[in-house]
């Protein structure tokens, strides 16, 4: 079922590497077109243009764009008591983690009376989107909301498309959870639709516009974002979700087939790569394979993931190469299941998230671990990271030199001045001392 792709024996570059083994194609920049045309359609009627898109895209028409705060209330008192304490306990560990991710504000002194103080100041107001698709997974709303809480936001608003199935409701968990968070202020409004109301904001019912739009989506948020961004910022493309895990002789064949099974389950284009030295490891995870797409509940996307050209079992010569093999292909998730991980991860440069060790699964870091699971999909592990405090925080310089300090410059601005023909900097600081 998965595809045996056999790389001993060769030297290849990076670029042949991933080539080896593609991710699946998705066209953002084909939805572009309808994006455009539901922002502007927001852009021109407001709420009745996110209505009507309502009715038209997820078969409902809510009451009102705003939800309510009893709702919220009541989605919090009827969620299940086991998930609620679920919840709390990641909302929890996400906060502790992610205070970690906040930098403190450093002094460089750089002469005497010279100093640039860098701080990280938040971003004012963000707008979280959370999809409701095909995909309802209230643990994101803990993972884009927390982390903006901890770097200081001020004001949050959160969006998730009405849903058909609870009378154009917001999903009551997503409701629950965000009650729980503390976000008071949600949209049941979902697609590009949703974006752009984040974006320009919507003065009719109260709706601000946000400067920075997060979370992930179906691939018309994904050309949405990319249509606003400028007008807000957005954090990095969602894809399809991926897991690649390297693996030695002494891991345990089940453990890696259930964990590539658990990422498969999310997508039909979902990614599930194993990169392994040792070829009898190679035959036992397929075999479990096997066994367990037949019997997982949503067979179906798992054997269509699993079956994809982007899923493969990789046999390398060692684990050197192993690692290279996945800095090139910059996996979302990346497990070290080897005798000894610590080696192996000293090798790794891109990864959205690492996971060390047998006891450390995917899922773990999906639910509890304490990390973020919004993570860089699509190989962007290689340029971007996943979501976190930072994403929330700006850096900024702060410049205070005295008279002395600037006299000590003073020679050396003139002449870059003159340089660059531009004499009126030069001029400036010269005013200082005539
Ligand atoms: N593995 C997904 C996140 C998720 N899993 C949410 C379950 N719920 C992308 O990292
Ligand atoms: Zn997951």
């Amino acid at each position: 079922m998965i595809q045996n792709i056999d790389l001993r024996g060769l030297q290849l570059s990076p670029a042949e590497l991933l080539a080896a083994v593609p991710r699946a194609a998705t066209d953002v920049s084909a939805a572009s077109e309808i994006a455009a045309e539901l922002i502007a359609d927001v852009r021109a009627r407001g709420e009745v243009a996110l209505l009507d898109q309502a009715e038209r895209l997820d078969r409902v028409r809510p009451e009102a764009v705003r939800v309510p705060a009893e709702h919220v209330d009541q989605a919090v008192a009827a969620l299940d008591p086991a998930v609620r304490r679920a919840i709390e306990e990641t909302i929890r560990r996400v906060r502790r983690a992610s205070a970690a991710q906040v930098p403190p504000a450093v002094t460089t002194t750089l002469a005497d009376g010279a100093t640039i103080l860098q701080r990280w100041q938040p971003i004012g107001r963000v707008g979280l989107y959370v999809p409701g698709g095909k995909a309802v997974y209230p643990s994101s709303v803990v993972m884009n909301v927390v982390p903006a809480q901890v770097a200081g936001v001020g004001s949050i608003a959160l969006a998730s498309p009405p849903q058909n199935a609870f009378d154009g409701r917001v999903h009551p968990t997503i409701l629950a959870v965000a009650g729980l968070l503390g976000i008071a202020e949600i949209y049941a409004m979902g697609g590009a639709g949703a974006v752009a109301a984040l974006a320009y904001g919507v003065p009719a019912i109260g709706l601000d516009p946000v400067q920075l739009v997060t979370g992930p989506g179906n691939v018309y948020v994904a050309a949405a974002k990319r249509l606003i961004r400028g007008q807000a910022g957005i954090d990095a493309e969602a894809g399809p979700t991926d897991i690649l895990v390297i693996a030695d002789a002494a891991a345990d064949p089940s453990l890696i087939a259930a964990d590539l099974v658990s990422q498969a389950e999310h997508d039909e284009l979902a990614a599930a790569v194993l990169v392994t030295d040792s070829a009898d490891l190679a035959v036992a995870v397929e075999e479990k394979l096997g066994e367990l797409a037949e019997s997982t509940a949503h067979s179906g996307r798992v054997t269509a993931a699993l079956g994809g050209t982007q899923s493969a079992i990789v046999l390398v010569d060692d684990l050197g190469v192993a690692a290279a093999f996945s800095n090139a292909f910059g996996p979302e998730h990346l497990e070290i299941q080897t005798s000894e991980p610590e080696t192996t991860l000293v090798l790794i440069e891109n990864a959205g998230a690492i996971f060390l060790g047998p006891n450390s699964p995917v899922s773990l870091g999906d639910y509890a671990a304490g990390s973020n699971h919004v993570l860089p999909t699509g190989g962007q592990a290689r340029f971007s990271a996943g979501l976190g405090a930072s994403t929330f925080l700006r850096s900024q310089q702060i410049v205070s030199y005295s008279r002395e300090a600037l006299r000590e410059v003073a020679d050396h601005i003139a002449a870059l001045s003159t340089a660059e023909a531009l004499p009126a900097h030069g001029d400036a600081v010269a005013a200082r001392f005539a």
